[in-house]
C-alpha cells in the first residue's frame, strides 16, 4: 500500500468510555489539543469534508470521542475531546482525564498522536504534559501550529522554529508543522506524516 486516502473518511462511532471505542485493532491516530485549537476544523480539511466533524466557536463543542474509519477498513482517525474547556465542573474534568489517560495508555492501535495548538499560544502547560507523555512512552507526536493564517509570516516562522528546537531537542519522534485549516496550508505535509505512522 502507498497512501491512504483521506477524503473517504466516515464518521464511525463515538466513546465517552474504553468499552465503547471500536475494536481494538488495526492502526488509528488521534487528534489531541486545548478546546478551540482547531481539531475538528484540521480533521474536515485533512478529509476534504468540511461535515465531517463539527466545528464550533463554542469551545468544548465535541465532548465525545469520535472515530472515523478510512476506506482501507483498517485504519482510524480519532478526534478527542478538546481539554481546559472553563466551563465543565470539576468531577467533569476528572471524568476526562481519567478517560483520555486510559485510552493513551491501553489503546494497543494508537500509532500515533496530533497535538494541535494555535500558534499564537504554543505550549501551555497540558501540552507539555502530552509531549512528556509522548516521550515516556516512544509515542510518536506531531505538533500541528493551527490557525497560522492568523500571523504574518515572519511570527509564525520564528514560532514554528521556536517549538521545532524545544521538541526535536528531547526526542526524534517529536516533529512539528504550521497547519491552516482556513487556507488548507500543510494538509499534504500531515498526510505524508500519518501515511508513515500508519502504513509504516
Ligand atoms: N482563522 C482560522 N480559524 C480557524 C482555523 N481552524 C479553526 N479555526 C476556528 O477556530 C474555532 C475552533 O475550531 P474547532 O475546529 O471547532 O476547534 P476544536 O479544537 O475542535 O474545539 P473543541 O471541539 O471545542 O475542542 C472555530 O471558530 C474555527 O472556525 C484556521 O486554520 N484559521
Ligand atoms: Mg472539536
Amino acid at each position: 500500500m502507498s497512501a491512504l486516502s483521506y477524503d473517504s473518511a466516515r464518521f464511525l462511532t463515538s466513546a465517552q468510555q474504553l468499552s465503547q471505542c471500536p475494536e481494538d485493532e488495526g492502526g488509528e491516530v488521534a487528534f489531541a489539543g486545548r478546546s478551540n485549537a482547531g481539531k475538528s476544523s484540521a480533521l474536515n480539511a485533512l478529509t476534504r469534508n468540511s461535515k465531517l466533524a463539527r466545528t464550533s466557536k463554542t469551545p468544548g463543542r465535541t465532548q465525545l470521542m469520535n472515530f472515523f474509519s478510512l476506506s482501507s477498513g483498517e485504519h482510524r482517525l480519532v478526534d478527542l475531546p478538546g481539554y481546559g474547556y472553563a466551563k465543565v465542573n470539576r468531577e467533569m474534568k476528572q471524568d476526562w482525564e481519567n478517560f483520555i489517560g486510559e485510552y493513551l495508555a491501553e489503546r494497543q492501535s494508537l500509532k500515533g498522536l496530533i497535538l494541535l495548538m494555535d500558534i499564537r499560544h504554543p505550549m501551555s502547560e497540558f501540552d507539555e504534559m502530552m509531549v512528556r507523555w509522548a516521550i515516556q512512552t516512544r509515542m510518536p507526536l506531531r505538533v500541528l501550529l493551527t490557525k497560522s493564517d492568523k500571523l504574518k509570516r515572519g511570527p509564525a516562522k520564528s514560532t514554528l522554529l521556536k517549538v521545532s528546537h524545544q521538541l526535536t531537542s528531547q526526542a526524534n519522534w517529536l516533529s512539528v508543522q504550521a497547519f491552516s485549516s482556513l487556507k488548507k496550508d500543510g494538509v499534504a505535509e500531515l498526510e505524508a506524516w500519518l501515511n508513515e505512522q500508519l502504513l509504516g
